[in-house]
């Protein structure tokens, strides 16, 4: 396979202007007629044939201007057809198998229904296409199938006719006023019903929403279709954006690779990102409903009027829409909230724990890439923490330095000159600088280069002259195996604010300036190191640094124990409150870790110090109690063996089960009394308030049942799991008798298979409760193993393997880097099987062992030896580029 890579990128030799494509849908094989305008694109250069993309399909017939065309040539790639006039229509008549497409790219069957995916080149398996996004055509759809199979027939823009035919057939004629790239086709037919709302945008116009499922799911569709409501009226008050057609759906598919795709008009959704009743979803399935209905939502703006110009500017319209749906969830919590700074920077702290967990450790590994990668071999496997999270924290950075307003100015001229076009980074760059007359030329770097940045702060207080000293430094690391490490200074933005002694923040004023100002100053680090001096500070304050992660970096400032405590108690930024107290458990399981890999860790060996910190955190009313939650959960095992020099799994789970079960005991009396009063009576309501009081009423069982109180923790999970009226509080009360184990663990997980055996996302959650479940004395590879036996294990569904599969290498990782290989020869399997049937599963699984070189010399050996077995018998392209890579 050929790499490709930004700097060859060219112009599309011709343009497409209408095509008017129709459909006979049937499962085996599906018959698929193209009309398509062209002409030749005078800012290309000149080519004489058109070379159009396909894959997997069967031609059969081709006409140029309505004449039989036989000057062509179909390989591997697709169709080529020589000595093409400057305009012409070309008519194509095709053939793909639906059914046999288990790739879930193209057009494919789920549960019956047809479906499809074209993100990023799966229009190519459809019919011959310029498949690329620089391509805009406006298209016309006519599906035909027999209706009683597929009585709704749905595809992108608004619906001009339908009716019957003759054979027990009907059809549907769609039209999609804007021009859109093939990426953002779709069809959807199948037996499906739909929940509809009739809203009027702010221009006046009215518009019909609509959620389609199949039928036993449409008591499942209120939450989305709120979440929809709210994201319409969000983008109208926060942007100006309007809802641009007359109809929006979204359709569920349990089948799916992505969470959700954007398709103009169609938004096709994974079930797990639509259906939640309070019986089958938890608090975090409704919020994650919430911020993908955004997402997909706000992308019709940030992703389909503006599209990108070539798949290397993914972050153009990912980074930005995920921040997008990041500022509509903060919106929408403090909306919500009795304190909305509270619940704004909750959001923050889940934003940025993915972004440290996932984007820091791809940055630092094989995989890493910039925002804009410079090259690929199969675009889906840029589909990164990097491009979404980390672009998204990039666009959250023009935010900062311009402030709302500017970012805001900046937008609008991003849609004013681009509206209908494929554009790139730079031009979004462009925008923001030119609408708010900045140059901003330096933040191009933030797009061009690869790794996390450090940013070394050295202070000095010297008070004779009443002064505070900070240097900021700014570099990278040696990235393993980076294919390029170019550095140049970035700009930063860097938010700063001084803590007295009393806890309380300092009014900041700057050498120079005339007066003191906010408590939280934003500095602009813009070289390798700059030092910004302080005035009129009267005591040695503590540095609260990087307030509300204002930059995607990493800060290395030797704070003490005690400094992290005081910030832990006092720092007014929620956010570095939350850090300070990460920062001081990664320390202290670091280096509880080290002490496992040479003896057993027994007693007591923690300082009282860091548990009152805590104690304190849990016991303070004035805190909500989503905060609590986040403070009192210890990062995870996957993020803890990654900050160590050699990842040591065994000893890390040692470490956290130890610190566990000492918070636990030392705080038992607390998690007792926060168990007892943070019940929420009444019917269930995803509302923030109390979705954080079961947050931290469920981390207080979790750790009870960690506890030597096992007997209490026993009674409470029993009568929890059998009185809950929803599944937050039913999944984690079946989590924790999972933990307890014995007969009522087994009794439990009977009774929850059997009420849920008809709701495909619960039993999601049965499988993925045993393999994350943390009891040492259980081989969990024999009983993963065993589970993918189970009839419902089917390796077709990407949310079974998911449950099952990934659920377990995430959340287990010291089982299964089991020092007999056992883990590592299960992975192998599953890379394999999946390779033939669902490559980009298979890629997304394959990944899980790219970081091998960071791992003990022992386990290094037998990783290295897995991924040369997959190397050996692997047959896509996405899965050979992720193990090319690992073992450059
Ligand atoms: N565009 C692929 C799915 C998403 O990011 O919305
Ligand atoms: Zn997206």
């Amino acid at each position: 396979p050929s790499t490709i890579h930004r700097t060859d990128y060219t112009p599309p030799p011709f343009l497409i202007d209408t095509i008017e494509l129709e459909f006979e849908l049937e499962a085996e094989r599906t018959t698929v007629t193209s009309k398509m305008q062209l002409r030749r694109n005078p800012q290309a250069a000149y080519c004489p044939e058109l070379q159009l993309s396909g894959e997997a399909l069967q031609l059969i017939s081709l006409r140029l201007d309505g004449v039989a065309c036989t000057n062509r040539q179909i390989d591997e790639a697709g169709l080529t057809v020589y000595d093409v006039p400057d305009a012409f229509e070309l008519t194509i008549v095709n053939a793909c198998e639906p059914a046999s497409n288990t790739s879930l790219m193209g057009l494919y069957l789920s549960n019956g229904h047809f479906f499809t995916q074209c993100e990023a080149q799966g229009f190519r398996k459809i019919t011959y296409f310029l498949d690329r996004p620089d391509v805009m055509a406006r298209y016309t759809v006519i599906l035909r199938a027999n209706k009683a199979a597929y009585p709704i027939l749905l595809s992108n823009g608004n619906l001009i006719e339908a009716g019957d035919l003759p054979n027990g057939k009907h059809y549907a004629k769609w039209h999609d006023p804007f021009a859109k790239p093939s990426y953002l086709f779709a069809l959807v037919a199948g037996q499906l019903v739909a929940l509809e709302e009739r809203i009027i945008t702010h221009s006046g116009a009215q518009k019909l929403l609509q959620v389609w499922v199949e039928a036993h799911d449409l008591d499942k569709t209120h939450h989305a279709m709120d979440a929809l409501i709210h994201a319409i009226h969000w983008d109208e008050a926060r942007f100006g954006l309007e809802l641009d057609l007359e109809r929006f759906m979204i359709v569920a598919v349990s089948d799916f690779n992505m969470g959700a795709m954007e398709n103009k008009g169609l938004n096709i959704f994974n079930t797990k990102y639509v259906l939640a009743n309070p019986q089958t979803a938890t608090d975090s399935d409704y919020a994650n409903i919430e911020a993908v209905v955004g997402h997909e939502y706000f992308h019709n703006w940030t992703g389909n009027r503006v599209t990108c110009r070539d798949w290397f500017q993914l972050s153009l319209k990912e980074g930005l829409t995920v921040f997008r749906d990041q500022e509509f969830s903060a919106d929408m919590a403090a909306a919500g909230a009795v304190n909305a700074a509270a619940a704004r920077a909750s959001q923050r702290i889940e934003n940025v724990r993915i972004l440290q967990q996932v984007q820091f450790a791809e940055d630092a590994g094989p995989m890493a890439h910039p925002v804009r990668p410079e090259s690929y071999v199969e675009i889906n496997n840029f589909y990164t923490a990097t491009v979404y999270e980390k672009g998204a924290e990039v666009v959250r950075m023009y935010q900062t330095l311009l402030g709302r307003d500017g970012f805001r100015q900046g937008m609008d001229l991003y849609f004013q000159r681009h509206d209908g076009q494929a554009v790139s980074c730079d031009d979004f760059r462009q925008a923001m600088a030119e609408a708010n007359q900045r140059d901003l030329a330096q933040f191009e770097h933030w797009y061009s280069q690869l790794g996390t940045p450090y940013v070394l702060v050295r202070s000095q207080y010297d008070e004779a002259a009443r002064t505070y000293t900070v240097t900021l430094a700014q570099h990278y690391k040696p990235v393993l195996n980076a294919p390029y490490t170019a550095s140049a200074p970035l700009l930063i933005p860097f938010a700063i604010g001084l803590v007295d002694a009393n806890g309380q923040d300092l009014a900041l004023q700057l050498a120079g300036e005339g007066a003191p100002g906010t408590a939280t100053r934003v500095l602009e680090l813009n070289q390798a190191e700059q030092t910004f001096r302080f005035i009129n500070v009267q005591t040695q304050p503590v540095p609260s640094l990087l307030r509300d992660f204002s930059a995607p970096v990493i800060v290395e400032y030797d704070y003490t124990d005690d400094e992290l405590i005081f910030l832990l108690a006092h720092d007014s930024d929620p956010f570095n409150r939350w850090a300070a107290g990460q920062r001081l458990v990664t320390r202290t399981l670091l280096a509880l870790a080290r002490q496992a890999e040479r003896t057993q860790l027994t007693g007591n060996q923690l300082n009282q110090s860091i548990i009152d910190a805590f104690g304190r955190i849990l016991r303070d009313e004035t805190l909500t109690p989503a905060f609590r939650e986040q403070v009192l959960t210890l990062p995870t095992e996957i993020y803890l063996a990654e900050q160590m020099d050699q990842a040591d799994p065994a000893a890390v789970h040692t470490a956290r089960q130890y610190l566990r079960t000492q918070l636990a005991n030392a705080l038992s009396h607390d998690w007792s009394t926060i168990y007892a009063r943070h019940q929420t009576p009444g019917p269930y309501q995803p509302t923030p308030a109390d979705m954080g009081q079961r947050a931290l009423k469920n981390l207080a069982l979790s750790y009870l049942s960690n506890s030597k109180q096992s007997a209490h923790a026993l009674h409470l999970a029993q009568t929890q799991y059998d009185r809950a009226d929803n599944m937050s509080d039913r999944s984690a009360a079946l989590a924790a008798l999972i933990h307890l184990g014995g007969q009522p663990a087994q009794a439990a997980l009977a009774d929850f298979y059997q009420r849920f055996e008809n709701e495909p996302l619960a039993i999601d959650k049965w499988f993925a409760l045993q393999a994350t479940q943390q009891r040492a004395e259980m081989d969990l590879i024999k009983l993963v193993r065993t589970l993918m036996h189970h009839p419902a294990f089917t390796l077709k569904n990407p949310n079974r393997v998911r449950a099952l599969i990934f659920s377990f290498i995430s959340g287990n990782p010291a089982q299964f880097h089991a020092t007999n290989g056992s883990g590592y020869a299960l992975w192998v399997e599953q890379v394999l099987a999946l390779d033939t049937l669902n490559p980009q599963l298979a890629a997304r699984l394959a990944r899980l062992l790219e970081r091998w070189r960071k791992f003990t010399p022992a386990l290094r050996e037998q990783m290295h030896e897995a991924l040369e077995t997959v190397l050996a018998s692997v047959h896509s392209k996405d899965v050979r580029e992720i193990i090319d890579k690992a073992l450059i």
